[in-house]
């Protein structure tokens, strides 16, 4: 592989670390909290996770360990969707295995968690690791999205881990990943196996975040990444004055990347589907909300600006919620008979006599784009693929066809041209930012030392991120301090809690004080691009809402 200059130059970044992580390993201690609840449904938890539910945090202290040192076989997984910084997390992993005995050693589990249920993985080797160093994607290993969840693939991987002789299994993912994390902790101890298991947060959503995972690896490099785009297209647009662009942002069902990119840029309009379930906004009064941007504008002869749209907006204006709600039951329900359906008319006439009439009447009003978009495959936990939706074409289809109405009746008289983007596979695996490529080899490093100290069901967390990455404090939560039951599938099942955007939250509240005059006013911000080289000010801050949450 030929190597651009920024891949070698990351190469030779060393990643700055905890000071309590550079400690030789028989001089860390692990200090214990107190015993932890479940964020809510405590019995059925407790029943649920018998042998690992309630633990204490830990937290990594000077002091004398004299067990440390022994070997130790670890698998690692990565799962899920790319984020910044998973490679980091590999080799923080590694060279803390390394550091605690030359002789341990690291295998990665190919494709993500089927790589365990099928036995499929390869030795990471130091030379595999400094080819990967700093780098963006999870192309070390690659990913996937198997759920670990039948009797069958439970025993598959325990199958595997003792063949391996593997003393722990770290799996680096989200809320779904550190769900399964959680779940095959309790039975491998249950097996008494004596095999651990390691979550580490990832996720560029940002949804997998509480007062002791102050942020989930790869959001910094991949907010940063979008605040460029959008920069760079606010940039365009306040020069030739003639487009109105509608952005959509990944992030699934939370808006924490929407808002950021706000804050970074100063946009003309953010949605923030949190406050628009609140406040039950439906979709003809946000498709208002921008009619009276573009006037207003039109007014100073600005016919032109930027609006951003989380990804899952859709699922949170309330009719249209509704709508993808009996789909998704009509589709789980009647699976083989839709599946059977081969022409979207065909399935549109099948429809009708599914769905109720306010919802057939929304799925009627919207192009067929989009309308065949909500009819596309669910994802493994049967939620819609909103990253397959193109949320920003219907809002501008929308937004045309109200203004040409507008116009007909004499109300308005501008002029009105949109363009559509969507920006996310771009920030996933891009380089990680100095902020990612710290925290996830903190994050890896850290974990070694949850399963030095024999820990299981723990996942890594690393605090005071605001803070000089020597400052930070590193140790770990059970994961069962981030769990609640919830309705899946038809069912009442255990899962971490999603931490949407909290509107009464200090990075919303900042957001809201500025919109009213961003939407009249031209005062977009140009974030320009990541820099990895060059003064602590310009390459090692992190974003502005975990300075935010952290009160700076
Ligand atoms: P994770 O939750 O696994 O980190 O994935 C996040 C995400 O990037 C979402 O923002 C997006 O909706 C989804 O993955 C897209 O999934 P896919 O890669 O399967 O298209």
């Amino acid at each position: 592989m030929e190597l651009s200059s920024l891949h070698r130059a990351r190469y030779g970044y060393q990643p700055k670390l905890p000071e309590i992580l550079r400690e030789p390993a028989a001089d860390v201690f692990v200090e214990t909290g107190h015993g932890t609840r479940a964020v809510s449904d405590h019995e059925e938890l407790c029943a649920l996770f018998k042998h690992s539910y309630g633990k204490p945090p830990v937290r990594f202290v000077k002091g004398r360990n004299e067990k440390a040192g022994g070997v130790l076989n670890v698998g690692v997984i990565l799962s899920g969707g790319q984020a910044p910084g998973g490679h980091n997390v590999i080799a923080g992993l590694f060279d803390g295995l390394k550091k605690g005995n030359p002789a341990s050693k690291l295998y990665g589990f190919l494709g993500g968690p089927s790589g365990l249920i099928e036995g499929k993985y390869i030795d990471i080797t130091a030379a595999l690791v400094d080819q990967y160093r700093n780098t963006g994607g999870f192309d070390m290993i690659g990913s996937g999205r198997t759920k670990i969840e039948t009797p069958e693939q439970f025993a598959a991987s325990l199958e595997t881990a003792q063949r391996l002789k593997l003393n722990a299994v770290v799996i680096i993912g989200g809320d779904d990943s550190n769900t399964n994390a959680a779940l095959l902790a309790e039975y491998f101890i249950d097996k008494g196996s004596g095999v651990q298991v390691i979550g580490c947060p990832k996720t560029i959503d940002g949804d997998l975040k509480h007062q002791y995972i102050e942020a989930s690896f790869g959001f910094d490099t991949a907010v940063k990444t979008y605040g460029e785009l959008i920069g760079n297209i606010a940039r365009d647009a306040n020069s030739a004055k003639k487009y109105w662009h509608f952005i959509k942002l990944m992030g699934r069902a939370a808006s924490h990347i929407a808002l950021e990119a706000a804050l970074q840029t100063h946009p003309n309009i953010c949605f923030i589907s949190e406050e628009i379930e609140a406040k039950g906004l439906s979709l003809s009064q946000l498709v208002e909300q921008i009619c009276g941007a573009v006037i207003k504008r039109a007014e100073n002869n600005e016919n032109f600006g930027v609006i951003l749209i989380p990804e899952g907006l859709v699922e949170f204006i309330p009719e249209v919620k509704t709508l993808i709600s009996e789909l998704n039951d009509i589709m789980a329900h009647y699976k083989s008979e839709f599946e059977g359906i081969r022409s979207f008319q065909a399935h549109c006439a099948w429809l009708e006599k599914k769905l109720s009439r306010p919802s057939l009447v929304l799925f009627e009003s919207f192009p067929e784009e989009i309308a065949k978009q909500l009819l596309l495959d669910r994802d493994p936990h049967g939620n819609v693929q909103v990253s397959r939706i193109e949320t920003e074409k219907l809002l501008m289809h929308l937004t045309e066809k109200k203004l040409i109405s507008m116009k007909v009746s004499g109300a308005y008289n501008g002029k009105f041209a949109a363009i559509g983007h969507f920006f996310g596979y771009e920030g996933r695996s891009a380089f990680p930012s100095n902020f990612d490529a710290d925290y996830c080899y903190s994050l890896g490093f850290s974990a070694f030392f949850l399963i030095a100290f024999g820990l299981t069901g723990y996942i890594s967390s690393i605090c005071n991120l605001s803070a000089p990455a020597r400052e930070w404090v590193a140790g770990g939560i059970p994961i069962t301090m981030l769990m609640n039951m919830e309705q899946r599938k038809g069912k009442r099942k255990p899962v971490i809690k999603k931490a949407l955007v909290d509107l009464n939250g200090a990075p919303f509240r900042a957001f809201a004080a500025l919109r009213d005059e961003l939407a009249l006013k031209t005062c977009f911000k140009y974030p320009g691009a990541i820099q990895y080289f060059g003064p602590p000010e310009i390459c090692d801050t992190t974003t502005i809402t975990l300075l935010l949450e952290r009160g700076g």
